[in-house]
């Protein structure tokens, strides 16, 4: 039991669902380290939604508002985490949610259903085929769902998954704490931000943005400035911490 006067009882409360979903085995065990790395991280962006975050997650909402079959990949980290958040942006976007994991196990994807059903999420349910240009079960997703998608959400992924769907010719979003992951460097577009403060504010833009703000976020997308905005933001955080 975490003290409710924890100064970091915020953080524990995230670190203790992971850990307890992972015994229950909905979070993939090496969903516990890279949980671990994303705390690293945000340590270093100081625990807040940095400039460069907010104007991706803005990005984000108008790639969402433009698309024309937008999806959200979930796994176990995102749906135990962050359910009613994923719930929120599909009522936003209307986005279809596909279960998609790493670590594919059929008893995992319908446990990671169960919990976003519950929150409210609408998910896509049919039979998984090896559509991704990747080898095993990471090829796996459905022929109505990630496969058909323009504007693909991807919290959390793999560099590999990730470069594969860029090459489909997607617009792939990620949100991924580490700026210098491959999945990062990857994507079509890169929120350095923690998953449950990310969501929300893209939920939020997909519901203020004008359609001229829309059209000028998407014309002036670049996520190597984006990315460059977060590895600033670290370096003057850590030059702060020695002060
Ligand atoms: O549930 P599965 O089987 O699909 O597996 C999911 C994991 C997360 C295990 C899998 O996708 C994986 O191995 O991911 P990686 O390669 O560890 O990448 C995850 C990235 O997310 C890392 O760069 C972390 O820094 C980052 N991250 C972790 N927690 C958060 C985060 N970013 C934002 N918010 C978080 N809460």
């Amino acid at each position: 039991m975490i003290p409710k006067d924890h100064p970091r009882y915020a953080s524990l409360v995230k670190r203790e669902k992971i850990a307890e979903s992972a015994w229950d085995g909905v979070v993939a065990m090496e969903g516990v380290g890279s949980h671990g790395r994303g705390e690293a991280f945000d340590y270093l962006i100081g625990e807040k939604t940095i400039e460069s975050a907010l104007l991706a997650e803005k990005t984000a909402a108008a790639l969402f508002l433009d698309a024309s079959f937008p999806v959200i990949s979930v796994n176990g980290n995102t749906a135990v985490l962050a359910a009613a958040e994923i719930a929120e942006l599909q009522k936003a976007t209307g986005a279809v949610v596909e279960v998609n994991l790493f670590h594919r196990t059929e008893e995992r994807i319908v446990k990671i259903t169960k919990i976003l059903e519950d929150a409210g999420v609408s998910v896509l349910s049919g039979r998984a085929e090896k559509l991704l240009d990747l080898s095993h079960d990471r090829a796996l997703c459905l022929r109505e769902g990630i496969y058909k998608s323009d504007v693909i959400l991807v919290p959390l992924e793999d560099g590999d998954r990730c470069e594969a769907l860029v090459n489909m010719g997607k617009k792939v979003i990620t949100i991924d704490l580490n700026p210098l992951s491959r999945t990062a460097q990857t994507a079509t577009l890169t929120i350095t931000d923690e998953l449950t403060r990310a969501l929300p504010n893209i939920t939020a833009a997909c519901r203020d943005l004008g359609d001229e703000e829309q059209k000028l976020l998407i014309e002036n997308l670049n996520n190597k400035e984006i990315l460059k905005g977060a590895i600033e933001a670290i370096q003057e955080n850590l030059s702060n911490a020695m002060d």
